[in-house]
């Protein structure tokens, strides 16, 4: 049985890489069942998550400009014209091999629907990509991984497929405060990730919302260290 767990998720991982995935882990939801996340519409019964990540275009990120027309409309288009359909594209086929081998398996929107009044969406991909041990959560309240820190853009697939879970990867900011530094409207305060915190002990949603409404915004992105070939050549 072992084996053959073994075998389907080295399977999976091998066909959603070949569609696009650059980063893919399996969560066992059951493991923090009873923790405040949301979790609501079809398949917020199962069991696993399969959480797939990929990479943004490091020269986009880099060179975005909240206030600049042009960059700001490039990394826009970037984010949410191609980057985001091709990975709800990907959930879709990873559902769909599942399914070929007669699991239930549904996609999560990569970003909308959401939820405009509470800012939340039916299930956290950053929820799952941490508990699958895909990266861990830092000081931006963004999943940061070791490969392209926060560059990367997350979808997840719920389950029923017996696959091998990870486990949570803890590491820590230290001393930096990049991304708290560059927000435009102090909507980060420095706090640490803590899994018992709800996301208002580190971070102003509403706040970061509201500006997002006239700037395509990702500075807390760009601004971190860990994964900017920038940053680490300089
Ligand atoms: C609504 C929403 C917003 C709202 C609210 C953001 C928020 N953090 O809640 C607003 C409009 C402000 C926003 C802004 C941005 N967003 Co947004 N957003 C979403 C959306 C659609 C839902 C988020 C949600 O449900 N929030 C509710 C809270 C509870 O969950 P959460 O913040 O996702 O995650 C928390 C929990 O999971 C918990 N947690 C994590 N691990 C664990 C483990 C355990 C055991 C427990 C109990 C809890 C726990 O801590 C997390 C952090 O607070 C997601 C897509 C999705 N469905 O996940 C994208 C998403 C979070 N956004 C994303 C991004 C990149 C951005 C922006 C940079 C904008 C941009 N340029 O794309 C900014 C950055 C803001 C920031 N610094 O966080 C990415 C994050 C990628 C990453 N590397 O982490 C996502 C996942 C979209 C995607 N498909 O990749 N966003
Ligand atoms: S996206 Fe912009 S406004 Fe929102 S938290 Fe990041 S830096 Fe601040
Ligand atoms: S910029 Fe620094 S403090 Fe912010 S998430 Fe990255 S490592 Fe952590």
């Amino acid at each position: 049985m072992a084996t053959e767990v073994a075998t389907l998720t080295r399977e999976l991982e091998d066909f959603a890489r070949e569609r696009g995935a650059d980063l893919f882990g399996v969560a066992d939801l059951r493991t923090a069942s009873d923790l405040n996340v949301p979790r609501t519409g079809p398949g917020a019964d199962l069991p696993l998550a399969v959480s797939l990540a990929m990479c943004l275009n490091d020269t986009i990120v880099d060179e975005h400009d909240p206030d600049e027309g042009h960059r700001q409309s490039l990394y826009w288009h970037h984010v949410y014209g191609v980057v985001t359909p091709a990975l709800d594209t990907l959930a879709h086929d990873v559902s769909r091999w599942l399914a070929d081998r007669r699991f239930r398996a549904v996609p999560v929107p990569g970003s909308s629907p959401y939820d405009m009044e509470r800012l939340e969406g039916v299930f956290s991909h950053k929820f799952a990509a941490h508990l699958a041990g895909v990266g861990w959560i830092g000081k931006n309240c963004l999943l940061l991984t070791r490969r392209f820190g926060p560059r990367v853009r997350l979808v997840t697939v719920l389950t029923d497929a017996p696959l091998e879970a990870g486990s949570t990867m803890d590491r820590r900011c230290g001393r930096c405060r990049e991304c708290v530094n560059a927000c435009p409207v102090d909507a980060l305060n420095g706090t640490e990730f803590r899994a018992d915190q709800p996301r208002e002990f580190r971070f102003d949603a509403f706040k970061c919302s509201e500006y997002r409404r006239e700037h395509s915004c990702g500075l807390c992105v760009a601004a971190c260290p860990v994964g900017s070939h920038r940053k680490r050549r300089a």
